[in-house]
């Protein structure tokens, strides 16, 4: 049994929500390790600035405007990517959002983007790239849920029921696909010190939230296992959650 880590160095990665956050210190983290990382979120701005900050450091990184809702876009963006890169050996569903709020106070319009991205948008990626990685019989895909994917708090009904369904999707579908050299994981975090919610990075209030970079390091290392082990679905907690 080889026990020696996968090697990511010029694999590729496609990345959505890469723009800030998570997403962009995944993509930093991932192009550090040498992979080619194609960077997706709506707004081609904040990702051209990610991808000159991964050029800088000699990294290579492609910008994929695009919105996770709209599937005949991500077909578009597959083909680009996989013209430009050759091949896809990671997908990274880390797009998502929310309000926090009592859902009588939910617009319909709140209620389908949450739905949407987070849930929809993580499928249709999956549906896209999947037989690409079986016609190879590899790849990786990991999915970024939320620890309200396992419990349920209030004033965010409608993006614990995504998450629910994000963690359900992928353990389905890796016990499907596992004996054709894919691997399907999951990541749980608590709170992290990002945008999401509408904060900048570095300016919450929950000073013990996640540091972004140590959620990154974790996806990594989840990437990173060795082949014939997979860390299905990981929770990482700040230590001063209550959880
Ligand atoms: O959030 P943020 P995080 N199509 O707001 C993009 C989960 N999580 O890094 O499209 C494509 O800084 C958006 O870009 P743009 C959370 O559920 C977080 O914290 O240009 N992309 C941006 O790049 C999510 O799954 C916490 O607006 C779309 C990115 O998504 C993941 O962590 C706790 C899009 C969001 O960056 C990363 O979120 C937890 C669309 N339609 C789980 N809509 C936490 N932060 O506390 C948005 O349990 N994006």
């Amino acid at each position: 049994m080889a026990m020696n880590p996968i090697e990511l160095d010029g694999q590729t990665a496609l990345i959505t929500g890469a723009s800030r956050g998570l997403g962009r210190h995944t993509a930093l983290r991932l192009a550090e390790a040498g992979m080619r990382v194609a960077l997706c979120a709506r707004n081609e701005a904040d990702l051209r600035t990610v991808a000159d900050e991964i050029e800088a450091a000699g990294g290579t990184a492609r910008v994929c405007p695009l919105d996770v809702r709209d599937y005949a876009a991500i077909e578009r963006v597959v083909d680009d990517v996989l013209g430009a890169f050759g091949a896809l050996d990671v997908l990274i569903n880390n797009a998502g959002l929310s309000p926090y709020k009592p859902f009588a106070e939910w617009s319909l319009e709140e209620v389908e983007a949450v739905l949407d991205v987070n849930l929809k948008g993580t499928v249709y990626l999956t549906k896209a790239v999947l037989p690409h990685m079986l016609a190879r019989q590899a790849g990786q895909i990991l999915n970024v849920a939320s620890d309200v994917g396992r419990r349920v708090i209030p004033n965010m009904a409608p993006y614990v029921a995504a998450k629910h369904g994000v963690v359900a999707f992928s353990g389905s579908l890796l016990r499907e696909v596992k004996d054709q050299g894919i691997r399907v994981m999951t990541l749980l975090p608590g709170i992290i010190d990002t945008y999401f919610g509408g904060n900048e990075e570095g300016t919450r209030d929950e000073t013990w939230a996640l540091r972004p970079a140590v959620v990154a390091e974790t996806i990594h290392r989840m990437l990173t296992q060795p082949r014939h082990v997979v860390l299905d679905a990981v929770t990482i907690h700040p230590m001063g959650q209550d959880f």
